[in-house]
């Protein structure tokens, strides 16, 4: 059959059972759109506008992480291409997949400095720049290359760790036709995961005798493999506490008495208590970032070499990155999971242990209690996520970017239900949370999805509302206004002091706090909306949003005075002082000399 590089493309898509395509035509990818066109009229594939090609890539992502099937962005050649390299960094950190079909110079222009080629360093190889952000790329040289490259694209994004891949398109093959037999995606990939070496699962499972204080953590690996049921039922037979990195809450439902939220520079006194006390830790599917060990200094968030540690993770690279592992496991964690669980005595439970859990889980409960029982003069986000917690429906998705926000969900809220969490963990990027929401509801338009977010991270990708609007995606963007980037300031004034607070609050030219009307910037775009400013009206408009089922956006006006503007950091994070700041600086060295490296 003879087809153009443009049609060989998207009828791979459709074989591969992609429903949507998202992204923004230009000049660039003319013959890769007029071929969407062409299958979108067929009825095979949905093309999705977009009015940024970040959100396009947010949005692919927000569906991968809830349905585990990826979809397809694109963008045109050059700053397209640039725009959408974000979302190819957010969703590689966390290793979540999308395909990125961009535009590139024709084959035969190359190096003439084509409209939107950069051909002065090296002729027109913008693929290069995304290299690092990609599980793997390509540029097609030839239309008779594309069968192929899709074929292992598709393999390599979702087996094993799954990553974005990156295919540039030079116009001319996208245009071009050749013969080409389509092949059954069945045919492209294995069926199977690599399973846990059966010594290695008896020598974790001795390790695991020997434990009076286990803790289980899960990484966002974990939450991928959807392994909640399976670690829940490990943690209760070996009597485990379960902790969670950033990247993995809500893995398990977090109402569990062995559950001990956190642990990380935002993580929880319960879970970095339990983390640094542990004899025995069974890691599962973690990078062990900083946000998870807050530094590599003995007793920041662990213990390790003392404390003994099972690694188990689908990518070799991760075992004895960051610490050594007494046992190392390179397999799907699901089957080391159920090995596990097989191979397991019955354990004898410290049930000491688990009545200190206990103890600590109540006052976590009682700490929030009490912070958000604080007299402030307006509504602060822990009282927020307080409400959210109280309100939503168990299967609500909440969605998050970076900011107060998003370190305090994570912090303060408890999922009494597992995966119900999307989080960008890794790249921690602004402007994700509302297009990355819009790709969760289109994934599961059954479950409420709610983007919880700043002021600051609204602005970076707000045009999106239009996109909700147009194709009338029911999201529920709920927006926590204070005037300013205050994750920022409260750093400043943390890590700094008070005296350092600068640049970060929004203001206007007599030096008031300046934020535009969200709620008529969302009516604007034609979404429902609301400004409130207190609980009881959060809570009605979060009950009429999740009743009419269609888009919506709550401006709340949140407190901007340090310390209630934000959470508690209670693990510590490497902020290199200034050295001009002589007494902070010298604390500073002391504790970056005692890094294991
Ligand atoms: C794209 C991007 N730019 C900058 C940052 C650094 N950053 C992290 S949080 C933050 C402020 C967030 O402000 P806002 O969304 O208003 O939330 P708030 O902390 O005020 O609640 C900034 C600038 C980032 N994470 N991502
Ligand atoms: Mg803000």
């Amino acid at each position: 059959m003879k087809l153009t590089g443009g049609e060989i493309i998207v009828k791979q898509l459709v074989r591969e059972g992609v429903p949507y395509i998202i992204g923004i035509p230009g000049h660039g990818v003319l013959g890769l759109f007029d071929a969407i066109r062409k299958e979108e009229q067929a009825g095979n594939i949905k093309y999705i506008q977009v009015k940024h090609e970040q959100a396009a890539a947010a949005i692919a992502d927000g569906y991968y992480r809830v349905k585990g099937e990826p979809l397809a962005a694109f963008a045109s050649i050059g700053p397209g291409t640039l725009n959408l390299s974000i979302g190819l960094g957010t969703a590689y950190a966390d290793s979540t997949a999308f395909l990125a079909l961009c535009g590139d110079t024709h084959v035969h222009m190359k190096g003439v400095g084509v409209l939107q080629e950069v051909e002065r360093y090296q002729d027109s190889n913008i693929v290069r720049s995304l290299e690092p952000l990609a599980k793997r790329s390509w540029r097609a040289e030839s239309t008779q290359q594309l069968p192929r490259i899709l074929r292992r694209a598709f393999n390599r994004m979702a087996t094993g760790r799954p990553g974005p891949c990156v295919v540039t398109l030079p116009m001319d093959v996208q245009a071009a036709a050749c013969d080409c037999e389509p092949m059954d995606p069945a045919l492209e990939k294995a069926g199977s995961l690599p399973c846990a070496d059966k010594m290695a699962i008896e020598k974790a499972v001795a390790l695991m005798k020997t434990a009076k204080r286990p803790v289980i953590l899960a990484g966002g690996g974990a939450l991928y493999a959807k392994a909640g049921e399976q670690i829940v039922q490990l943690a209760e037979q070996w009597g485990a506490a379960m902790v969670t990195t950033l990247a993995a809450k809500g893995t398990v439902a977090e109402t569990h008495p062995q559950y001990c939220f956190h642990t990380g520079s935002k993580g929880t006194p319960l879970g970095l208590e339990i983390c640094r006390g542990a004899d025995v830790v069974l890691a599962l599917g973690t990078r062990f970032a900083d946000e998870t060990t807050c530094s590599y200094r003995k007793g920041a968030a662990f213990n390790f070499p003392e404390t003994k540690l099972i690694h188990i993770d689908i990518d070799a690279g991760e075992i004895g990155k960051n610490y050594g592992a007494d046992v190392g496991i390179v397999a799907d964690l699901n089957d080391s999971l159920a090995q596990l669980l097989g191979a397991s005595p019955a354990f004898e439970i410290n049930q000491e242990y688990l009545d200190e859990i206990q103890a600590l889980r109540e006052s976590w409960f009682e700490y929030l209690k009490e912070k958000r029982a604080r007299a402030t003069d307006k509504i602060t986000i822990s009282q927020l996520t307080g409400l959210m917690n109280e309100t939503l429906p168990e299967d609500t998705i909440i969605s998050t970017s970076s900011g107060n926000t998003q370190a305090q969900l994570f912090q303060e809220y408890c999922y009494p239900r597992a995966n119900c969490n999307l989080t960008t963990g890794g790249f921690s990027t602004m402007g994700w949370a509302v297009p990355a929401a819009m790709g969760a509801k289109l994934a599961a338009p059954e479950r409420p999805v709610v983007a919880f977010l700043g002021d600051g991270d609204f602005l970076m990708t707000m045009q999106e509302l239009s996109t909700m609007a147009q194709y009338d995606i029911p999201v529920i963007v709920l927006l926590a206004d204070n005037s300013g980037w205050m994750a920022i300031k409260d750093l400043q004034i943390d890590a700094l002091g008070t005296d350092h607070a600068f640049g970060n609050d929004f203001t206007t030219p007599e030096g008031l706090a300046y934020s535009p009307d969200f709620a008529m910037i969302a009516q604007a775009f034609g979404i429902d909306s609301y400004r409130v400013s207190t609980l009881e009206g959060v809570k009605a408009a979060l009950d009429e949003a999740i009743a009419g089922n269609v888009p919506a956006l709550i401006h709340v006006d949140v407190c901007r005075e340090h310390p209630d503007s934000g959470g508690k950091a209670f693990g510590w994070w490497d902020v290199p002082i200034p050295a001009y700041m002589e007494e902070k600086r010298k604390v500073y060295e002391a504790q970056i000399k005692e890094e294991l490296v």
